[in-house]
């Protein structure tokens, strides 16, 4: 059948290079994708990233990214625009021309030619699938009550010999369209030229742009030229679809929880007496890579005894001694979409009664908040939050580290003072995924979230019993809502249960 392919391919690509280059090139369906990618690693050209026939092992057929189809890509930019369209549908002067103008992040620097890893703009990177740095996604839907006809084009660094050597293979403007199933591709260069056009073209276009959150000052300078400083961030608009997890995210989502759960449940068998917390650090990252994943998603907390209690903890330079917990919270990223899960340990497997007390009431507590996401106190983020901190000041009351005499609101509070951080976010292809869509909004299917209840008693907090000053504990899980308020614990592998991670840490359950 493969063989069969390539013999179908090769003619289709001469028969391609015989029709107009610039019909076959618009031509955006897989297949042609697929000869014109095909043709160009027979003569040995590279795209800028990773595709099916360089990268096989990364890249499936018809996917632009790891996971992800071209076509999905291209639904998201017509999804977009209908939303757009609905958007302006509402506002007035209805019949305006939208410019959506996405830029790339570009390359940053550590210090004198020394670049951080690259990573690309979430927006960015969701609507093209564009790997590279200094491109621009332009997206246009015309007036005309709102059924106007819609353009996308790429702005993208041009093929150059010299820099290419140094940086590696582009796509260039040529391959762009293929690659990407954009209907246009342009030098980057030219951007300007492009939206000064648009301008005379379309007098009352409206031009979206997030100016604040966007790392290429050229393509800034240029908007705001053109448009008067008149524009406005698309963020929300785009933030209220990658907020909705496709089938294929939803696959991404489980694969990269797994990666962490595991890397975590081997770290947690690796710890012991007098590890240093930077060892800890470095035994998850080396798990989540030898996973698959790309790398780490954040800095991660790695806090020995009271060091849990400073809730960003990252300095992970300090000895885990005997008798004390270990809080991680790490997490990884998996062809762009990330897990973020915390479990709290002792780092020689014996839970200490006090430390014991504590896990319990906590454990407790995230294990009804998972409940409250399927039945009721769970309908949205802020209400989750709510519940979260009635069930810590019950549960504290009972274990009396808060007055017996506090209720409702005052009980809250006092619970606040244990827990001072929300419960949830979402999460996806950020780990603070789509921050403009509200935390009071309705989870629906194909949300994913963390639950992530905490309980940190720094070593001052003079009224409670001493023996529970310098703990802290958070157990974070990651959930995806499933269709009929069914949830899918996607971090479910990692060990949460007293008897689970005892075993672990102590070696009489191997990993
Ligand atoms: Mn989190």
């Amino acid at each position: 059948m493969v063989g069969f392919m390539n013999v179908f391919l090769r003619i289709g690509a001469r028969r391609c290079l015989a029709l107009n280059k610039s019909t076959c090139n618009r031509t955006s369906d897989f297949h042609s994708s697929a000869i014109v990618l095909h043709q160009h690693a027979q003569y040995n050209v590279t795209i800028g990233q990773p595709v099916h026939n360089t990268h096989p092992h990364l890249i499936g057929p018809a996917e632009v990214l790891g996971g992800i189809p071209l076509e999905e890509v291209k639904r998201r930019r017509v999804n977009f625009l209908h939303i757009l369209r609905d958007y302006a549908a509402t506002q007035a002067g209805k019949e305006l021309h939208h410019i959506v103008i996405i830029p790339s992040a570009n390359k940053k620097y550590m210090s004198n030619k020394i670049p951080y890893v690259f990573r690309q703009n979430t927006e960015f990177l969701y609507l093209s699938g564009c790997q590279e740095p200094d491109s621009v996604l332009v997206l246009e839907i015309g007036g005309g009550g709102g059924n106007g006809a819609s353009k996308s084009t790429l702005f993208v660094r041009p093929k150059d010999r010299h820099a290419e050597m140094w940086d590696g293979p582009r796509t260039g403007v040529e391959l762009a369209p293929d690659v990407y199933g954009v209907e246009d591709a342009q030098d980057v260069s030219t951007l300007k030229d492009y939206l000064t056009r648009c301008s005379f073209a379309h007098p009352n276009a409206v031009f979206w742009y997030d100016e604040q959150g966007s790392d290429l000052r050229d393509v800034s300078k240029a908007v705001r030229d053109v448009t008067n400083g008149q524009s406005r961030s698309p963020n929300e608009l785009i933030q209220r679809l990658r907020v909705i997890k496709s089938d294929s995210e939803c696959e991404l989502m489980r694969k990269t929880c797994e990666i962490a759960s595991h890397a975590i449940n081997r770290t947690m068998a690796e710890c012991f007496p007098g590890i240093s917390e930077h060892q800890v650090f470095a035994t998850v990252d080396y798990y989540t890579r030898v996973g698959g994943a790309s790398f780490l998603a954040y800095l991660p907390v790695v806090a020995g005894g009271p060091n849990a209690t400073i809730i960003h903890y990252i300095n992970n330079n300090q000895i885990v001694h005997d008798g004390e917990l270990i809080l991680l919270d790490a997490g990884c990223e998996y062809h762009g979409y990330t897990s973020d899960i915390t479990r709290t340990w002792p780092v020689d497997g014996r839970f200490r009664e006090p430390h014991r007390v504590l896990y319990e009431v906590l454990l407790q507590v995230q294990r009804e908040l998972l409940d409250c996401l399927q039945f009721a106190g769970g309908e949205t983020l802020d209400q989750l939050f709510d519940t979260m901190c009635a069930k810590i000041g019950k549960y504290l009351q009972e274990i009396k580290l808060i007055p017996a005499g506090l209720s409702g609101l005052e009980l809250s509070r006092a619970a606040y003072k244990f827990c001072p951080h929300h419960v949830s976010h979402y999460l996806g292809m950020d780990v603070h995924d789509t921050p403009l869509i509200s935390r009071n909004m309705q989870l629906q299917p194909g949300m994913v979230c963390t639950v992530e209840p905490g309980i940190y008693i720094p070593k001052d907090k003079t009224d409670v019993p001493a023996e529970f000053r310098g703990i802290g504990i958070r157990i974070e899980d990651d959930v995806l809502i499933r269709p009929g308020k069914e949830i899918e614990v996607l971090s479910k592998d990692c060990a949460k249960d007293l008897q689970a991670i005892e075993a672990l840490v102590s070696g009489r359950k191997k990993v």
